[in-house]
């Protein structure tokens, strides 16, 4: 990175990706300086300790825009966390002074463009599943023996890889906010798993959250396109690896033997058994598929240790896990699930696996997205609808009047209002639809105290 004279680059965010790009210039002797809107940012204190930072600054610049003007006068470049949005008072006044905004996965896209022979870069993004892909593509390239270093929304930020040994492949899942402020990253492949609405109280519209994250596809050399998800998409690349549940024209898909088994299968070569994969829901078919064929657009064919890796996968926590059985109903936490989309695709995938109906386990932060296309997916697959979090009532106003239904103030009562509603058979189900920061640190907190909550019941 180049830097004129008596300028310094500024941080806005002191989260993960703060730090991480604060130790980044730190370590290459570039001056910056930090900014948090919070009034208590987290690593304030060590990012103040390192030798190139010549100031931090917490609390809402759009409060002190004057002193602001002053502020930005040495700055040369801004880099922003994906957690902040690009937006108010104080962002206007950067957009009129032309300042270059770019996030971490840029500073990583430049610093492998300035290597000679750098190691080639997977991305996996979309609305649902990316964590899911981007886990198994990187266990499936390691099961070939390939080196791998995986990062981005997933939770390593992407600067930490560089301080690691050249890996044979890097595999990123990145987010639309981490998009947002990335130009030159170049991939060797790259696949967008679908669309669904999510994240509207930070993108405008619908469209501009998916082109962000469709033009992802412009900078693949060679791209896996889900065709159950994208039956038009026309990206010019030098490969396009296809992959469809129920169409058998693609590259990878299912294909019935004369025994009635389903396989999943390349070219008409079958790979493994549906049922042989440890991970639950048609969903997860589908993710298993698009792991494959991201492994095999960036070059490494299906091996015999491969095919066996996708059988053992248990897939991630959180994600459609079974987490226990009480007299004959089954628990999932789906905590995962923060948007209508993934509820969706939980609610459909899951349920060939289920004798009975779906108690369900819904509701938190609903980021201001529409929930009526839950309506009809709830009709057909629930027994019950039970309500948390801030926007309960909300939900169920928008899809499940018609249904059996409690709201409760906490997982305690939400486990043990389900148990009431649920027959021998049914399966218990969270999965809310909406971000759990109103209630918990965090999905995983969300889910592992409704995973406390059934074990105690059981
Ligand atoms: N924040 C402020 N003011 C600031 C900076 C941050 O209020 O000046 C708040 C944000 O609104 C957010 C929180 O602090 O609520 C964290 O934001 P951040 O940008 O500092 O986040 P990091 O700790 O750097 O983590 C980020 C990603 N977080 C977000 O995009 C919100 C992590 O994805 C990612 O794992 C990490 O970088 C490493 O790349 C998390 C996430 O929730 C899992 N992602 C969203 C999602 O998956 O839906 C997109
Ligand atoms: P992300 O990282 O995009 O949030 P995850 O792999 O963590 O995705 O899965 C989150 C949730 O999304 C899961 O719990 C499930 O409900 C849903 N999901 C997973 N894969 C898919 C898919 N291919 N299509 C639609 N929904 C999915």
């Amino acid at each position: 990175m180049k830097q004129a004279l008596n300028s310094v680059q500024l941080i806005i965010g002191l989260g993960k990706t703060g730090l991480s790009c604060a130790e980044y210039l730190n370590e290459r002797g570039i001056p910056f300086k930090v900014m948090d809107t919070r009034h208590h940012a987290p690593h304030a204190k060590q990012v103040e300790a390192l030798s190139s930072c010549r100031l931090v600054l917490c609390g809402n610049p759009d409060l002190h825009i004057d002193a602001m003007k002053q502020y930005l006068e040495d700055v040369e470049q801004i880099i922003v966390s994906p957690g902040v949005a690009l937006k108010g008072i104080f962002f206007d006044l950067v957009k009129q002074r032309e300042l270059n905004v770019i996030g971490d996965i840029e500073l990583f896209a430049q610093a492998l463009n300035n290597q000679d022979n750098s190691a080639p870069v997977i991305a996996i993004t979309g609305s649902n599943g990316k964590s899911t892909v981007t886990k198994l593509t990187t266990e499936l390239l390691r099961a070939a023996g390939k080196t791998v270093l995986v990062g981005g929304n997933i939770g390593t930020p992407v600067l930490q890889l560089l301080e690691q040994p050249k890996p044979d492949f890097y595999v990123l899942e990145l987010s639309s906010f981490q998009l947002e402020t990335t130009k030159s990253l170049s991939l060797i492949a790259g696949t967008v798993l679908n669309l669904s609405i999510d994240h509207l109280d930070r993108h405008e519209t619908f469209e501009q959250y998916s082109s962000v994250k469709m033009e992802m596809l412009e900078h693949c050399q060679n791209i896996v396109v889900n065709r159950d998800e994208f039956k038009n998409l026309n990206v010019k690349a030098e490969r396009e690896v296809s992959v469809s549940l129920f169409t058998d024209s693609t590259d990878y898909s299912r294909q019935r033997t004369a025994d009635g088994k389903l396989w999943l299968a390349n070219a008409g070569k079958l790979l493994i058994p549906q049922s042989e994969l440890k991970i639950a829901g048609i969903h997860n078919v589908s993710n298993a598929m698009t792991s494959i064929a991201l492994c095999d657009a960036s070059g490494v064919s299906a091996t015999s240790e491969m095919i066996e890796k996708l059988k053992q996968w248990p897939g991630l926590n959180h994600r459609c896990q079974f987490v226990g059985e009480k007299q004959g109903v089954s628990c999932y936490n789906d905590s995962k699930a923060t948007n209508v989309g993934a509820t969706i695709a939980a609610l459909e995938g899951l349920y060939e696996t289920v004798e009975g109906k779906f108690v369900l386990i819904a509701g938190g932060d609903g980021k201001n997205a529409d929930f009526r296309p839950l309506a009809e997916v709830f009709k057909r697959y629930l027994r019950a609808l039970v309500l948390i979090g801030k926007d309960a009532e909300r939900l169920l106003d928008e899809t499940g009047r018609s249904l059996q239904s409690v709201i409760v103030a906490d997982m305690k009562q939400a486990v043990s209002s389900a148990f009431s509603f649920a027959i021998q058979g049914d399966a218990i189900l969270l999965s809310p639809a909406c971000a759990s920061l109103d209630m918990y640190k965090s999905f995983e907190h969300r889910g592992e105290d409704f995973t406390q909550k059934v074990e105690a019941l059981v």
